[in-house]
């Protein structure tokens, strides 16, 4: 036997047992990177980075990676390169918290060490192996840049932070072969795999055949030794690749999370692609056959373009998990730049991870609705509270009182009357399109209304988050926007206007509003968690105190303001 023969035997023995049920201690047959990103001071006069959302001290980031809890410890692994503020060199970066609000960061959990992924460790998921064994799945880069999937599990379960991962000697354990005739290059981002009662592990992963997205499925008894599914899970003519696919049951009468293995009745189930050619991420709600193993979205939901998005903003490359402690499942996902890679670099950093959001079926069974976790709200400090109040035609009415480059504001808006309300065109069907042609400076009758945020004192710079109402036939339909165009006075940045329609009935509801203002992001939740608009920003002038918040209604018809509290938010330990 060589020398170079022993330590993969020893590996190949820790994997039998870890996949059985001991755990035994045994030398990584790695380096770790030390220090890697605590290395160099970061200055904290920078404008753009943020109080309270989760970001690395410097460098790139992109997917959100594995996230799980495990001994009471949330876990978050991401994309991330150790060299700089561009995409490359990717490895998993890990940081830990006891609460999704603070967190701690530990050195790189996954990097290249193997012939499976010496050119990359790309985006992958946790399962939980019973009764509560972590293993992660992800994609690695091999020395002929195919993609191929890899087993890691935690070196020593006892330690709570799991800040070291042994590697399988067995990987790749899915790789592209002629047989198989998986595209090397669209075969990537393993989700959490599931258990059926057959105790038959599944776990999808996407690709796309000649612009078919698919999920392809692979079936395992023992984790280690995958085989290929006669068929995909789910697949869509034209729509690309599938990249970061995520499949898990939502109850139907409960807003609490499930475990990804459940079935049965009252659960559907939910399929989420990011799209490659477009960089949103689309869901579907449907019905998943654990004989068949096949998924089939319900009438009406399609996992394409024109379906159902987690978010009408920037909002990529997401992730579930299920938090079994507090019953829930969250929601990760990133936050891409909207600035130039130069403004990147000079910067030192790029990306962020949107707030941590509660993820639940609908009552109407027809959507999903997302909420920022609870544990944010204990940053909430300052509360400022308007009873109600009437908005008058082409006013804005400035909310004192709080740091308004980092807040947390949530608001309501009753109509008084709809006489006025402007009929939609037939042709209006793409809400971002008619949020950007009819912008926050363009007035309306039931709206423009809604907050300016991130605003400098004389609205020379603003971003405004608002509603517009239209009638169609004997509907009311509500158009919920994220305008950018007037963010910053820098004209390098993308300021894309977004948009979303927002089922809402605002005769007999509220229309409520909640954003989340950190320095360069704004994530809006319009109606509860029904439509959600994340948006990054680059203001010159309402930077720091130099910000202002303002609610306005640029309609020619009253809104009243049935209630508005803000607050600002304390700054988080963030890495
Ligand atoms: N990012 C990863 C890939 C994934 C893509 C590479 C999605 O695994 O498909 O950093 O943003």
């Amino acid at each position: 036997m060589s020398t170079m023969a022993i330590p993969s035997l020893c590996l190949f023995l820790l994997f039998s047992l870890f996949i059985g049920q001991a755990v035994v201690q045994l030398e990584a047959s790695h380096h770790v990177f030390q220090n890697l990103e605590t290395s160099q001071p970061v200055s904290e006069s920078e404008p753009y980075r943020t109080g309270y959302h989760f970001q690395p001290r410097k460098n790139w980031m992109n997917d959100p990676n594995g996230p799980m809890i495990y001994r009471g410890i949330y876990h978050l692994f991401y994309q991330y390169n150790p060299k700089g503020a561009v995409w490359g060199n990717i490895v998993w970066a890990h940081s830990t918290s006891t609460d999704l609000v603070n967190w701690t960061p530990h050195e790189v959990a996954i990097y290249p060490s193997q012939k499976s992924d010496i050119n990359g460790c790309w985006s992958g998921s946790t399962t939980m192996l019973p009764p509560g064994r972590p293993a992660i799945l992800y994609t690695g880069i091999d020395p002929n840049n195919k993609q191929v999937q890899n087993l890691a599990v935690p070196k020593n379960l006892s330690d709570p932070f799991l800040t070291e991962w042994v590697k399988s000697p067995r990987n790749p354990l899915m790789a592209p072969t002629v047989i198989n005739q998986i595209n090397s290059s669209s075969f990537r981002d393993p989700s959490t795999a599931w258990l059926g009662p057959d105790k038959i592990w599944r776990v999808i992963v996407g690709s796309q055949i000649n612009h078919k997205g698919l999920a392809i499925l692979y079936r395992s008894k023992n984790f280690v030794n995958w085989t290929e599914a006669k068929h995909p899970l789910y697949s869509l003519e034209g729509t690309g690749m599938w990249e970061c696919p995520d499949f898990y049951p939502v109850a139907t009468e409960s807003v609490h999370g499930i475990n990804t293995s459940k079935v049965g009745s009252s659960i559907k189930h939910v399929l989420k692609v990011s799209l490659d050619d477009t960089q949103h991420d689309h869901y579907t709600i449907g019905k998943y056959d654990i004989f068949t193993d096949k998924y089939a979205p319900d009438e009406g939901q399609t996992q394409s373009e024109s379906g159902l998005r987690y978010d009408y903003g920037k909002f990529y490359a997401s992730k579930t998990f299920f938090d079994n402690v507090k019953h829930r499942r969250i929601l990760w996902g990133w936050i891409n730049e909207s600035s130039s890679q130069e403004h990147n670099i000079k910067k030192g950093w790029s990306g962020l991870q949107a707030i941590p959001r509660k993820i639940w079926l609908a009552r109407s069974g027809k959507q999903l609705i997302q909420w920022p976790i609870v544990e944010i709200e204990k940053l909430r400090i300052n509360p400022v509270h308007f009873p109600s109040k009437i908005l008058e035609a082409g006013s804005v009415v400035e909310v004192k009182g709080i740091t308004a480059s980092q807040a947390d504001v949530e608001v309501s808006f009753k109509i008084p009357k709809f006489e006025k309300v402007e009929v939609l065109d037939p042709s209006w069907t793409n809400p971002q399109l008619l949020c950007s042609q009819k912008g926050a400076s363009v007035k309306g009758a039931l709206g423009p209304f809604g907050l300016l945020v991130l605003s400098s004192k004389s609205l020379e710079e603003y971003t405004a988050v608002f509603f517009r109402i239209f009638k169609d036939h004997e509907k009311y339909v509500v158009l919920m926007c994220s305008d950018q165009s007037r963010s910053s006075l820098d004209a390098t940045n993308d300021k894309t206007t977004y948009g979303a329609f927002l089922p809402v009935d605002p005769v007999h509801k509220k229309l409520s509003l909640r954003s989340l203002i950190d320095h360069s992001i704004v994530e809006s939740f319009g109606g509860g968690g029904k439509a959600c608009i994340t948006a990054r920003v680059y203001p010159t002038l309402a930077i720091d105190d130099a910000a202002h918040l303002y609610a306005f209604n640029y309609g020619t018809e009253k809104i009243n303001i049935a209630s508005l509290r803000a607050w600002s938010m304390k700054k988080a330990h963030v890495n």
